[in-house]
Order: structure tokens, then C-alpha cells, then sequence
């Protein structure tokens, strides 16, 4: 009987019957990979976002990640929950407080290289175990670090050392974390093994579980996240996730603002100042972002006319539900929060509507800076 071999890249089983399903390898290249018992082969999905970082969409559903969720539970594993710092509140998997058992699980804010350069990390911790214990989750332990440019990856990674000698280590979180590019550096310190895993920009990169040995006999175990709808990039297109995607730290920008004055963040992010005094607003988005500042009462009608062309993305393509509001006041200085574009400290004393498609994303807490 055949073995089945699987994409190294993303998980899933190498198969060439059908183009549009996930794994698929032209014949004769699976042939050769499977008589040269070659098991670093890549999926033809991989290889395109790889060298060309084109996607090749495949379905997805949550299901087997789900069941690898559940069985969990069962095992002798040491969780690592993934966020996104710039997406924290749909990153966090609420739902493991029901399948980390009797398990330590551990949490890690990456795109830490994103934080504007004077951020406090012991705040930012302050921040993430709050959240966390507001949803009932108790990290033993909370890491930020930054995958990509590895950062702060040390103490991580001496963490997971002491913890793999008498188990597997799992990462888990929503997509587009950063997941297989955090496993990737952490293979890459631990040994010399460069970009194994295959990483995008794209929510849906990694398809199925993914094992990588350790020399102590246990795993380092990739998983494909879960998808979420309350995630920004699950509903933009590729050039418009590009646009939004900060590369470098995100700098200040300052917009003095009286109240009856609306901010848009391009066509995803609106503030109405509602009540306060003359202020400043600073935000923090990626740097080719444009922020338009108008009056609340001619808003909507700005909106209307130039979505889709001044204030992109979203452009017509993109499935994105209409601008929804929430009202928040700042009881001191704080961040309102932008879920996967970055945040507004305003004042204390503020009262604000933001909006964001239906809402998602939306958050405040204490200002950082
Ligand atoms: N700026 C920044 N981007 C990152 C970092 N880690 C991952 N990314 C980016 O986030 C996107 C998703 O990464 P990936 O590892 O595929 O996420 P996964 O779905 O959780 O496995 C990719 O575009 C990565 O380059 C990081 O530390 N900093
Ligand atoms: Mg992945």
C-alpha cells in the first residue's frame, strides 16, 4: 500500500486527482517524491504562495481542527495559545478553557515588532492576562515576542525546552497569528532549519496539523487555527490585506479634534467624537494608511460617496459588511481598538462612537503609551 505523504508546508496529504482540493501535486512529481521516499515536499498551493505569495483558495472548515481541540483534553501537552497583538480579542481562543483539561497552556502576543518603539511590555502583559482572566483563561504564563524578526524569542524558547521533555507542545490560535512563522523561527534558533513551514499573509495557510520532531523525542505540533468571521483579513482581498498589514512599528499620528468631528480610518474604521473638550487624537495605523478627518454631520454622506475609491480598501470586491457602531467612554486615557488595523488613544473624559463592518474588532482598554 501507498504511504501517504504529507505537504510539509501546510499539513495536508499530497494527492493528485484534484487540482482544486487541498495537497494536490501533479502526478509525476508525487511519483518521484514517493519512489525517492522524499519526505520535504511541498503541496503545488505551497509552492505558488512560496515563491510567487499567490493563494490558491481550498476549502476549509473548522471541524478537524476542532476535534484536534477536543482530544487535547486527553493528552499530556503543554498549550500555546497564539495572538495577534493587533488583533487580540479574536485571536484569544475562549473556547480552550474547555479543552486544556489538567494541561498548562501559555500565552504568546506576537507581531510584537509592530508596537510603536516606547511600549511598555510589562503594560502590555498587564493587558493580555486581564483579557484572558475576563474570558476565564489563566495562562501560567504570557510571552511577547516577535516571530518574523525574532525577537524576545529566548525566554520562549527555554520555556518550551523544560516543558517538551515530558510532552508534545501544541500552538493553537485563530489563523494569520503567526503560528507557523513562530514554530518556523523556533526550528530555525533551536537547529538551523530555515523556513520549513510555508507562511502568508492569507487566513487558511496551514491546512492540517504539522509535526516537527524534537531531538528530545517529543513534538513541536503547527495546527491550522481556526477561521474566524471576526476577523478583518478573512474578508479582504489580497492587495487590500497588504494595505492594512503594517510592516514596520507603527507611528503616531495626531488629529486635533473637537466634538462633532468624525476620523475615517480608509473605509474600515470610523470615530465619532461625541462629547469632551477641543483634544488631540493619535493614531496608530500602518503608514500608507490614509485617515480623513470631516464633520459627524456630513459623514455619512462623505462615506457613501467615497467608499471604495478614496477611502480604500474595502473596494467593491471585498465582502464586508456596512460600518456598525459602538459608543465608549473613557474613564481615563485609552486605546480604542481597531481589531487587525491598530489603535486611537484619546483622552480621559471622551465619549466616542466607533465603528468598524458589523462591528468587529471594536474594543477599548487602559492607553498603553
Ligand atoms: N509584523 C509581523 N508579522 C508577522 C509576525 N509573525 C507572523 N507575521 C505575519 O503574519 C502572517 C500570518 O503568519 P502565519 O505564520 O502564516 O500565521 P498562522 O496562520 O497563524 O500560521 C504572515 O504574513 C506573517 O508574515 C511577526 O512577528 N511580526
Ligand atoms: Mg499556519
Amino acid at each position: 500500500m501507498d504511504e501517504d505523504i504529507i505537504c510539509i508546508g501546510c499539513g495536508a496529504v499530497l494527492q493528485s486527482d484534484d487540482p482544486q482540493k487541498a495537497g494536490y501535486l501533479p502526478k509525476g512529481a508525487l511519483e518521484k517524491a514517493k519512489n525517492e521516499e522524499n519526505t520535504d515536499v511541498y503541496c503545488q498551493r505551497c509552492f505558488k504562495l512560496r515563491h510567487y505569495n499567490e493563494i490558491m483558495p481550498v476549502d476549509l472548515n473548522n471541524d478537524d481542527f476542532l476535534a484536534l481541540l477536543n482530544s487535547l483534553a486527553e493528552k499530556k501537552a503543554l498549550i500555546v495559545n497564539v495572538v495577534d497583538l493587533f488583533d487580540f480579542s479574536n485571536s484569544l481562543l475562549s473556547s480552550l478553557k474547555r479543552f486544556v483539561g489538567n494541561n498548562d497552556f501559555i500565552l504568546v502576543g506576537n507581531k510584537f515588532d509592530l508596537f510603536p518603539k516606547n511600549s511598555k511590555q510589562s503594560k502590555i502583559k498587564d493587558w493580555m492576562r486581564q483579557e484572558a482572566n475576563r474570558m476565564g483563561l489563566y495562562p501560567k504564563d504570557i510571552f511577547l515576542v516577535s516571530a518574523k524578526k525574532k525577537l524576545n524569542l529566548e525566554s520562549l524558547i527555554s520555556y518550551i525546552n523544560d516543558q517538551s521533555q515530558d510532552k508534545d507542545v501544541y500552538f493553537v490560535g485563530t489563523t494569520n497569528v503567526g503560528k507557523s512563522t513562530l514554530i518556523n523561527a523556533i526550528i530555525d534558533m533551536m537547529g538551523d532549519i530555515q523556513n520549513l513551514i510555508t507562511t502568508s499573509r492569507f487566513p487558511g495557510t496551514t491546512l492540517d496539523q504539522i509535526e516537527i520532531p524534537l531531538e528530545n523525542g517529543h513534538f513541536l505540533i503547527d495546527t491550522p487555527g481556526i477561521m474566524t468571521d471576526n476577523q478583518l483579513a478573512t474578508h479582504l482581498n489580497a492587495k487590500d490585506l497588504e494595505l492594512i498589514s503594517p510592516k514596520k512599528p507603527l507611528k503616531p499620528a495626531t488629529y486635533q479634534l473637537l466634538p462633532g468631528n468624525t476620523l475615517f480610518l480608509v473605509g474600515l474604521g470610523r470615530i465619532d467624537y461625541l462629547k469632551g473638550e477641543s483634544t488631540s487624537f493619535t493614531v496608530y495605523v500602518a503608514r500608507n494608511m490614509y485617515v480623513h478627518r470631516t464633520k459627524t454631520t456630513n459623514a455619512d454622506a462623505f462615506y457613501e460617496k467615497h467608499k471604495g475609491e478614496l477611502l480604500t480598501p474595502p473596494s467593491p470586491d471585498d465582502q464586508m459588511a456596512p460600518l456598525k457602531g459602538k459608543e465608549f467612554k473613557t474613564e481615563f486615557k485609552s486605546d480604542l481598538l481597531f481589531g487587525g488595523i491598530g489603535f486611537v488613544t484619546v483622552p480621559k473624559g471622551c465619549l466616542v462612537k466607533t465603528y468598524t463592518p458589523d462591528g468587529i474588532g471594536l474594543g477599548i482598554r487602559r492607553a498603553l503609551i
